[in-house]
């Protein structure tokens, strides 16, 4: 970051709860209330630690992610738009080139506002059209991020379509949660549900468990479910609950063994260490909006 640009984040720091430094090539926000601790990074918008007060960390974050410009952080919560996946064609775009999970993990943000309410330090991030954006076709939209941060956490993330045109899109709040071993983990909120699983085809099936435990590679876009899901983690003796709003599409992921001996930037055992429940609108509950509008997808977590 050269002198200019961190003379006008320091506008945005709050002396002993907010400070803004560099790591690596990256801008970060280190944060620290009476509530948690939690740092977010510039690039992605992408929110890697948060640990509430008397709680081990939240949130996965793999210990060979790199932290350059232009690649992805592995872990936090990685913010995917406007497509989820590989980008492919649909009614309003016929396009489909570009990077997977879109462009908004990979840009830089801007900073908004931080201000703290009570115990909680609010943070509002935005992203406009950038050169790369404009170069895959997404040239008027507005996305913003509010993350209000403190012993639960609350994300809501906004898109305006800024031009005369309809605006498709997908988006989702990958977040890696942290456990202690995902072969022991449950998950409830799901039974019921469709999906389609990745790993077989992507053939769409129903979950007739009620608690669903992961074995081997779990790849499941469930559809049309607004539902709260509560991890639970026997041995960290912990449950996370992750609830939501304006979201019909609930993701679980977790690589497996022998993808993440694939992955660069997993160590061997990471897939033991995480899961990914991820908040969000794909598939067929990808989203619509008309020339002006505006849509706003929310999630709380919370240490239950
Ligand atoms: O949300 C699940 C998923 O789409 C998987 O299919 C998967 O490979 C993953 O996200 C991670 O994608 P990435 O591009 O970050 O390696």
């Amino acid at each position: 970051m050269n002198p200019n640009q961190m003379a006008s984040y320091r506008d945005f720091e709050i002396p002993g709860i907010l400070a803004i430094d560099d790591k690596h090539e990256l801008t970060r926000l280190k944060i620290t209330t009476n509530t948690c601790s939690a740092e977010l990074y510039l690039q992605g918008a992408h929110l890697t630690q948060w640990q509430p007060q008397q709680h081990q960390q939240v949130l996965f974050l793999s210990e060979r992610s790199s932290f350059i410009k232009g690649k992805a952080i592995r872990g936090g919560i990685p913010i995917i738009f406007p497509w989820f996946g590989a980008r492919t064609a649909n009614t309003c775009d016929p396009r489909s080139d570009g990077p997977a999970h879109g462009f908004a993990r990979t840009s830089d943000w801007q900073l908004v506002s931080s201000s703290m309410t009570g115990d909680h330090l609010t943070l509002s991030l935005a992203l406009n059209a950038n050169e790369v954006s404009q170069a895959l076709g997404f040239e008027q939209f507005q996305v913003n991020y509010n993350l209000t941060i403190g012993s639960e956490l609350e994300l809501q993330l906004t898109v305006k379509n800024c031009s005369d045109r309809k605006l498709c899109f997908a988006e989702a709040l990958h977040t890696y949660f942290l456990v202690a071993d995902s072969e022991k983990i449950t998950i409830e909120g799901l039974a019921g549900n469709e999906y389609y699983d990745k790993t077989d085809s992507f053939k769409k099936k129903r979950q007739e468990e009620t608690l669903l435990t992961l074995r081997g590679e779990t790849d499941r876009p469930y559809i049309n479910t607004e539902a709260t899901v509560v991890l639970h983690d026997p041995v960290m003796k912990r449950g996370i609950s992750i609830s939501k709003s304006h979201s019909n599409t609930t993701l679980i992921w977790n690589p497996g063994a022998e993808l993440t001996a694939k992955m660069a930037d997993m160590s061997e055992d990471a897939w033991k260490q995480m899961v990914c429940i991820e908040t969000a609108n794909a598939l067929e509950n990808a989203i619509i909006l008309s020339p002006g509008a505006v849509h706003a997808m929310t999630a709380k977590i919370e240490v239950v």
